[in-house]
């Protein structure tokens, strides 16, 4: 007794620090307990509901076991040993029943929600939906809206609000997860070939963090990207005004050094390619590779556009290890071209 004691004194302090660790854990952004649309308060729901099922049968079995340690506890003087029970029937019935009917309480409104929120091929075929490709990549994420034609983005995808979006994932290489907690559960990206579905929704201008949720490589950490909601009116110019053609730096020779090593995976408006994030309108995007922040939303933390673009060209490495962007000085960039091709980009601006 004294030992299991001692080994229990033991632990405790090595508890509290594991949950100390994990407070660390706890982003009100990144946090599926302040759901911001109608999936993720469903998913609540069904959380709170299992919560309060486990935390009855909790009380319930502490609460027998209590009872019986005390009622049937050896009495003083007591020396024989009590009569042996084996077996009962009636008490076997029901405690298989009563986990049963648990089970059950909780299959009929999770089936129920998985159907409401989540009918995924439906939803992608509903006229009333926006449709949106996602693609996730090593580490960056791509969306490509097929309704507009030729409407790529990355890093953020901007959503009207209080519309169904339908999303339709898949993947450039290794397994992911698209996640935004206070929007929607997580999906996989299958290695397979195989696509997944799912929509979400929400009736509340912002921006909502998203994250992969599914370890896939050095950068994993840092493969965010923002969901960004507006009204219907600015989607619609944000669409416009991706249309606009190619702004290129002013300076010729610098506009050709881009053209020839940039855009051979990037692309501005209508020209380059698309094996990485498309850069048309970096400038007023929240964040450059979906993790410096951008201070254009103000948010903790924030540094200007041009600092995060010089951030990133200078090291792209540094601040996302293993991704697969050369660095820019490789390619033959001084460091006063990164200063230039930061301030143009910082510059791209999209008005919406
Ligand atoms: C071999 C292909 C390749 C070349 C060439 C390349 N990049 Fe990249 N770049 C990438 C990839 C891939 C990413 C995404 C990295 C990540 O987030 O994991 C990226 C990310 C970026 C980003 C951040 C994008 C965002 O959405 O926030 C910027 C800015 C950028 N590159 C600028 C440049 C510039 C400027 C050049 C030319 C000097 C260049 N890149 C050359 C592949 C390339
Ligand atoms: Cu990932």
């Amino acid at each position: 007794m004294m030992k299991r004691w001692q080994a229990v004194k033991r632990l405790l302090p090595l508890l509290a620090v594991f949950s100390l660790l994990l407070s660390g854990c706890g982003r009100e952004d990144l946090s599926a307990l302040n759901p911001q649309g109608p999936v993720a308060e469903g998913q609540l729901g069904l959380i709170k509901l299992s919560i309060a099922i486990m935390t009855l049968v909790v009380i319930v079995v502490f609460a027998i076991g209590i009872y019986v340690l005390i009622k049937f506890r050896r009495k003083k003087g007591q020396n024989e040993v009590p009569e042996q029970v084996e077996g009962n029937h009636k008490l076997e019935i029901i405690w298989t029943a009563i986990p049963l009917v648990l089970v059950i309480v909780l299959a009929i409104p999770t089936i129920q929600q998985i159907f409401a929120y989540g009918d995924g091929p439906n939803d992608w075929k509903d006229k009333n939906a926006l449709q949106v490709k996602v693609t996730a990549h090593q580490f960056w994420w791509e969306f490509e809206y097929p309704q507009y034609e030729g409407l790529k983005t990355a890093q953020e995808l901007l959503i009207p609000v209080d519309k169904k979006i339908a999303l339709e994932l898949k993947t450039a290489d290794v397994l992911h997860s698209f996640w935004v907690p206070a929007l929607a559960g997580k999906m996989d990206t299958n290695t397979d070939g195989t696509i997944n579905h799912m929509s979400l929704s929400t009736p509340k201008p912002g921006t909502y963090i998203g994250k992969c949720a599914e370890l896939c490589g050095p950068s994993h950490g840092f493969m965010e990207f923002r969901v960004k909601a507006v009204e219907p009116e600015d989607f619609e110019k944000w669409v416009e005004a991706n249309k606009a053609p190619a702004v290129l730096p002013e300076d010729k020779q610098l506009a050709e050094k881009f053209k020839t090593n940039c855009l051979s995976c990037h692309a501005v408006g209508d020209q380059g390619g698309f094996s990485a994030p498309n850069l048309t309108g970096i400038g007023s995007r929240e964040t450059i590779a979906g993790i410096l922040l951008n201070d254009t939303n103000g948010a903790k933390g924030s540094k200007p556009v041009k600092d995060n673009l010089v951030e990133w060209l200078k090291d792209p490495k540094g601040v996302k290890p293993g991704n697969l962007m050369p660095a820019p000085k490789d390619l033959g960039f001084s460091d006063e071209e990164i200063e230039q091709i930061a301030d143009y980009l910082a510059n791209y601006k999209l008005e919406y």
